[in-house]
Formats: structure tokens, C-alpha cells, sequence
């Protein structure tokens, strides 16, 4: 090998010395001497030597060899074989390292891509395994949903067979209160047929007594001559106790001049007239507060009512009356225009009633309220009365003074409303919401047919309370109202 080495550098160094087309070395012609470059390139590859010979400067004589060297042609050829043989190496090894290259580049993007991918494989594990503990959570808030949802529907299917039961309960309770209404109906018309005939017999027997004992004694001061038979006709649903006797055989405590005679004696001379109002009952002398009966004219009407005479002056016909809730004031129509509940007690003298009494004269109005605690105030207003049904029964109010304050004024010119009659001026009925009968508007400033709660402030889904409202608001029920009318 060094002698392969030795013998290659001794032919380079010929061939630079030897050949002129190598580059040998040249000399200026102006004698300067400058670094000599010189370069063989071989033609056969790219790979290029240079060597660099330090400057030298000539001096004394320079000798040259002008002989040629002799020439081996066999050792050239040889080195020259070996020098491709080596090219030929070197372009393999090259290729090869190129190649390599190749390779450890795609080895390092192969490795890249792995790290890449592992990453991503990492996160996808980790994203997989938050879905499905995810999917787990949402599975078990589904089925929390499905449970609620499944205990829903059951209560929503137990609630519409409670509604249904109630349905059915409410229609019983419906057609059982319609027929105990009827019967009541029918029992009131016993009861009148029962008490006339009394009457009757009772008034047949008084006369007779009078005209024995003597002709000028007249019963208290309602006997009237004038009195006609046509009248006998008692036409309100207003009942004292039924239980109470009748009036000519024994006279309650407390009541003045309970009842009178109606009819006629049998001579046909007409004996008794009752009052036309309380204030006819006044001026004849009676002062005590209690029933009489009524003769209204220009109606062949009679009807009990209580009469207030130690109130206000006296001489006041009380057309309704609150005082213990012993009353249904949730009425129809139909009782609400005939009247209703206990002369003594807790009673509604009837719309029609009240239309023919207040078409005698001209009549005030005064509401006596009282709360619980004992205060009693009133509202009066210097005109009232009713017009005929065919207009259902409105309202026409004069002026209010009092201390209660004004809650009825709203309801003037209103028609009057009950449960199965609407004519108020609300969307729906108000009577429906407020309980009772009334001039509703829309709905109510007063409402004394209301629902009589105890003890003021109620609770209640409706302001249904028997309530003025200037006087305590409405959600608190008062505890006794009356309204009374009097002839101005
Ligand atoms: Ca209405």
C-alpha cells in the first residue's frame, strides 16, 4: 500500500514536471516571480488536486534536464486503472452515503412521525376515555330522567283519576243539590198553602170574636176597611222559624205585631190592612223593632219584613241582613228575585219585592256595617230603587253621605248578577268568583251576599268575602250588615 502511495505521488510530481499541459511552471517575462498555482484536473471526475509550492527565489544558474524521461507506459496505464478503479470506489461509497443519507433522514421523519403519532394516540386515548366516562354519566342521568319521568306520568295518571272521581262526585253533589232544591221548592209551597189556610181560619176566628165583643175594636192600628181579599196572597220565600207559632196564637218575644189578618170577615167588610213599609208601621204607633207584614201597593203582593225602628230614627224596611253566615247566599236567580233565609235572622227580601216596595215612594238607602271589633258605621245614599226584570233588576243610587265610606256608587246603573245569570260588566261571572248576587261591575267595590268568614281577615282564593270596601278593604269580612230603605 505505501509503496502503491509512493509510486502514485513520484508520477503526480512527474507529470507536473513533464507535461507542459499540466501546468508547469512558467516564467513572466518581465522576470517577476509570483506563487505559482498549480492545478491538475481530472477528466474524468469531478475530484480536483492542488498543490502549492512555496516561492522560491532563483539565484545562480538554473538547470534543466532536457532529456526526456523515459516513459512507462505500462506503469501509467496501471495507476491510471487503479485511479478509475478508486473513482469508481469512491462514487459507490458516495452513492452509498447518499443513499444512507436518504435513509437516516427518513428515519428521523419516520421517527418524527412516531413521536407524532404516539402523541396523537395518547390524546385519543385520553379524549376516548373522558367520552366514555361521559357516556357513562349521561346514561346515568337519562335513566335518573327516565325514573322522573316514568314517576311523572304515574302521579299525572293518579291526578286524572282523582279529577275524574271528583268529576263524578261533583256531578252527584250537582244533581242531589237540584233535587233538594226542587224539594225544598215544594215543601215552600206546602208550607205557604199550610200557613194560609191557617190564617185564614185564625183570621176567621178573630173576627168573629171582634164582632162579638165589639165592633169599634180594631187589631193595634193596621186595620184598614179597605183591605181587599185580593191581597191575600203571601208570594215571598221569606220564613220566619218554622217551628214558631203562629202569630195570632201567641206573640214571640221581641217581634211586634208579628202577622195580621188578610182577609176578609164573612160579611165581605174588609177589617185589616197591613202597612205599605216600616215607616207606615212607625207612624202607626208601633216602635218596636220586629216582622210585619207588608201590603205593597199597586201589587197584589204581601210580604213579611223586619222592620228597624230603634235605628236611625226608625221607619226602616230591612231588605237584607248578615250577622252569623246561618245563610247560603250563593243563590240562583230565582231566589235571589223571591227572596230567601229567616226574617230573624239572616235574609235576602227578594228582587221583586224590593222592585214593587220602592216603586211606592221615593225611598233612601242606608248600610249599616259593623266589624269585630264592635265599630259600627253607615252608608246611606238619598235615592234607591230598582227597575222592573225585564231590565234584570238595575240599580239607580242617589247621593252618598255617611261615615263608611262609598263602595256602592261603582255599582250604580249596574244590572243585578247571580251564578246563572251573568249581566255584569266582567268577561266571566262574578258572581262565580264573589259568591253571592250583586249589581257586579267588574267585579266588586261591595260585596254583603258574600261568604260570611268569622273574625275579619280572611284567607280565600276570591275576594268572596261579605266586604265593603272603603271600610276595612276586601279580604276583611265584616261581621254584621244590614240594608235598610226608608221613604225620604
Ligand atoms: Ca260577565
Amino acid at each position: 500500500m505505501e509503496r502503491t502511495l509512493t509510486i502514485r505521488l513520484v508520477l503526480i510530481l512527474t507529470l507536473c514536471i513533464t507535461l507542459p499541459e499540466a501546468g508547469g511552471q512558467r516564467q513572466e517575462a518581465n522576470g517577476d516571480s509570483k506563487p505559482l498555482l498549480r492545478s491538475s484536473d481530472t477528466k474524468t471526475g469531478r475530484c480536483s488536486y492542488t498543490f502549492i509550492v512555496p516561492q522560491q527565489k532563483l539565484t545562480g544558474a538554473l538547470c534543466l534536464n532536457t532529456q526526456p524521461a523515459p516513459t512507462n507506459h505500462s506503469e501509467v496505464a496501471a495507476l491510471r486503472g487503479e485511479l478509475k478503479r478508486q473513482q469508481e470506489q469512491l462514487e459507490r461509497l458516495r452513492g452509498q452515503l447518499e443513499q444512507e443519507g436518504t435513509l437516516a433522514i427518513e428515519v428521523r421523519a419516520l421517527r418524527k412521525e412516531s413521536n407524532s403519532l404516539n402523541s396523537r394516540i395518547s390524546q385519543l386515548y385520553a379524549q376516548l376515555l373522558h367520552e366514555v366516562v361521559q357516556k357513562k354519566d349521561q346514561a346515568l342521568e337519562q335513566q335518573r330522567v327516565e325514573n322522573l319521568l316514568l314517576n311523572a306520568t304515574t302521579l299525572a295518571l293518579q291526578v286524572s283519576s282523582n279529577y275524574r272521581e271528583l268529576e263524578k262526585k261533583y256531578g252527584l253533589l250537582t244533581s242531589t243539590m237540584s233535587s233538594q232544591n226542587q224539594l225544598i221548592v215544594r215543601l215552600e209551597k206546602q208550607c205557604h198553602r199550610i200557613v194560609r189556610k191557617e190564617w185564614e181560619c185564625c183570621t176567621l176566628c178573630v173576627c168573629r170574636s171582634l164582632q162579638v165583643t165589639t165592633e169599634s175594636t180594631r187589631i193595634r192600628s193596621n186595620v184598614h176597611p179597605t183591605y181587599s181579599s185580593d191581597a191575600n196572597q203571601m208570594t215571598n220565600d221569606v220564613q220566619r222559624d218554622q217551628s214558631a207559632p203562629l202569630p195570632q196564637q201567641e206573640k214571640p218575644a221581641g217581634v211586634n205585631s208579628l202577622l195580621t189578618p188578610t182577609t176578609s170577615s164573612p160579611t165581605d167588610t174588609p177589617l185589616v190592612r197591613p202597612w205599605r213599609d216600616c215607616q207606615h208601621v212607625l207612624e202607626s204607633g208601633e216602635t218596636t223593632s220586629g216582622i210585619y207584614l207588608l201590603h205593597l201597593q199597586n201589587a197584589n203582593r204581601l210580604l213579611q219584613a223586619w222592620c228597624e225602628q230603634s235605628q236611625a230614627q226608625g221607619g226602616w224596611t230591612v231588605i237584607q241582613r248578615r250577622q252569623d253566615g246561618s245563610v247560603n247566599f250563593f243563590r240562583t236567580w230565582e231566589q235571589y228575585k223571591q227572596g230567601f233565609g229567616n226574617l230573624d235572622g239572616e235574609y235576602w227580601l227578594g228582587l221583586e219585592h224590593l222592585y214593587w216596595l220602592t216603586k211606592q215612594t221615593s225611598y233612601k238607602l242606608r248600610v249599616s256595617l259593623e266589624d269585630w271589633q264592635g265599630r259600627v258605621v253607615y252608608a246611606e245614599y238619598d235615592s234607591f230603587y230598582l227597575e222592573p226584570e225585564s231590565d234584570w233588576y238595575r240599580l239607580r243610587l242617589g247621593q252618598y253621605h255617611g261615615n263608611a265610606g262609598d263602595s256602592l256608587s261603582w255599582h250604580n246603573n249596574k244590572a243585578f248578577t247571580t251564578l246563572d245569570r251573568d249581566k255584569d260588566s266582567y268577561t266571566g261571572n262574578c258572581a262565580h268568583y264573589q259568591k253571592g248576587g250583586w249589581w257586579y261591575h267588574m267585579c266588586a267595590h261591595s260585596n254583603l251576599n258574600g261568604v260570611w268568614y268569622r273574625g275579619g281577615h280572611y284567607r280565600s282564593r276570591y275576594q268572596d268575602g261579605v266586604y265593603w270596601a272603603e271600610f276595612h278593604g276586601g279580604s276583611y269580612s265584616l261581621k254584621r250588615v244590614a240594608l235598610m230603605i226608608k221613604p225620604t
